[in-house]
């Protein structure tokens, strides 16, 4: 970490400012109502921040034993005078880590395969709860739930650990955990082997009868539609970001797109949960999600909240899951009680040794902003937003498409409920964007820029959704700017 008792050129956020504040000073203030840990209230209050005047009383902030040094104040108001720039951690800025000892490892799936003990134990684990119908029940909780909001990676996590659960309880399994598909490799062959390849529904689920199968891609068309569908690129982009809801937002589009990649079943947020595949998936997703947080010092409720650049209330929303508490005695979870992977839920992952070396940046959309000026001359591309579209009058899962001349140029899926409108997360967010960024040369002899919906389910084959229906989006066109 950079001295911040130094002069530093350009400071910003993430890199330092949020350092500035000390655990004490935090717990200390939020007590009298003021959140430093977060970047909008550090905003705010910079101006009393930077004249020592945060604090009305007598009281000093930061305590005079700690009070900040001259370098570090200018540090500050440069920091103001700047434009308060979040800014973002490079790779080598990003903060390395061991595994945890004493907890329990999620290990990466296609080695628990290769390990003749540990891959028994997982197939007698899945046996036993799929015979004793767990494994139904807690599948289910999918067809009601659609936590694809801000609650996307606190609710699944919770969710995930609930089937690890259920995995120990059966005989000789105890400490058994849930594995992840690192889904940047090979397929690995256990994902199609029972009984990870297919679930037989034991009753009508949604569109399935009693007696019928999950379906999925065949292994070589699953690995060609995650190529097309550039699951992995997205995901990287996605990873690169260091503001928490960008990372969120860009993450999930590579999540929606591994969903309709993988094949029919897990298009549709009703039945996914049934195909095995979504919990080794899933598992994956967190692990991203518990990485991303390692790499940016933000394991803790504390660290985590200095990536936020919004509100940090929907941390204490409640989730449908409970707390390990003897029966009788169940407390409800919430997202902040989901934060620290270790703390809450005794588990640590063992990233694969292929993620050493990554060099993503983030893809930013639209509009920049303007702190260093940016570069007018050698625009070679332009990032296209298809704004609001009113996905509650979509009728489940879809992929929309942006075509020239009536001809593909780019596609996007969106994994939704079947009667969005019923749904409350999905209510508050009805609007959605999908951004592209494409090279100027491919549009610019176009005459028609078109946009179309097309509905996932299987009783809309060859039939259009109409786009004057779907809230009737426009399409933003900007060219894409460098900083100088
Ligand atoms: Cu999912």
């Amino acid at each position: 970490m950079p001295d911040f008792d130094e002069i530093i050129p350009k400071p910003t956020w993430i890199q330092h400012i949020r350092h500035f504040f000390d655990g004490d000073d935090l717990i200390y203030l939020e007590i009298l109502g003021f959140d430093l840990a977060l970047y909008s209230e550090v905003k705010s209050l910079a101006a009393k921040i930077s004249n020592k005047i945060l604090l009305t009383n007598s009281e000093e902030f930061p305590e005079p034993a700690r009070s900040w040094s001259n370098n570090r104040l200018v540090n500050f108001r440069r920091w103001m005078q700047d434009g308060f720039p979040f800014g973002v951690l490079s790779p080598s800025q990003k903060a390395s880590y061991t595994l945890k000892k004493d907890v329990s490892i999620r290990e990466n799936i296609a080695d628990v395969s290769s390990n003749k003990q540990k891959r028994e134990k997982l197939i007698r684990a899945f046996n036993g709860i799929i015979t004793s119908g767990e494994y139904f029940e807690i599948a289910s909780i999918h067809t009601d739930y659609c936590a694809h909001d801000e609650l996307f990676y606190p609710w699944h996590r919770c969710y995930i650990q609930q089937l690890e659960n259920a995995l120990r309880q059966v005989d000789g399994c105890h400490d058994v955990t849930i594995p992840y598909w690192d889904f940047t490799g090979p397929v690995p062959d256990i994902l199609y082997e029972p009984p990870f390849d297919l679930y037989t529904f034991p009753k009508d689920v949604w569109d399935y009868r009693q007696g019928g199968k999950t379906d999925r891609f065949p292994r070589n068309e699953l690995q060609t539609e995650f190529e097309e569908r550039d699951v992995v690129g997205l995901l990287n982009a996605g990873k690169a970001h260091s503001i928490w809801e960008n990372f969120h937002i860009h993450t999930i589009n590579s999540h929606d797109e591994g969903h309709f990649g993988i094949g029919y079943t897990m298009t549709f947020p009703e039945v996914s949960a049934f195909d095995p595949i979504f919990w080794f998936y899933h598992a994956n997703w967190d692990r991203i999600w518990w990485k991303w947080q390692q790499e940016m010092q933000a394991t803790t409720l504390l660290t985590f909240k200095t990536t936020f650049i919004g509100s940090a209330k929907w941390l204490n929303k409640g989730l449908p899951f409970y707390e390990n508490q003897p029966i009788g005695s169940r407390i409800p979870k919430t997202s902040k009680g989901t934060i620290d992977l270790v703390q809450c839920f005794g588990v640590d992952y063992k990233h694969p040794e292929s993620e050493k070396e990554e060099h993503s940046q983030p893809r930013t959309y639209g509009s920049k902003v303007l702190t260093n000026g940016l570069r007018l001359h050698n625009t070679q591309k332009v990032s296209i937003r298809i704004k609001e579209v009113d996905r509650l009058q979509i009728p489940g899962s879809f992929t929309i498409y942006l075509l020239a001349d009536e001809k593909p140029l780019r596609k996007r899926s969106f994994f939704q409920a079947s009667t969005p409108k019923k749904c409350r997360t999905c209510q508050k967010q009805g609007k959605v964007n999908f951004d592209f960024i494409v090279p100027l040369v491919d549009i610019q002899d176009c005459n028609n820029l078109t946009v179309r919906v097309e509905v996932a389910r299987k009783d809309w084959d060859d039939l259009w959704f109409p786009i004057a229906l779907a809230g009737n989006p426009t399409l933003n066109i900007r060219l894409l700017l460098e900083d100088m």
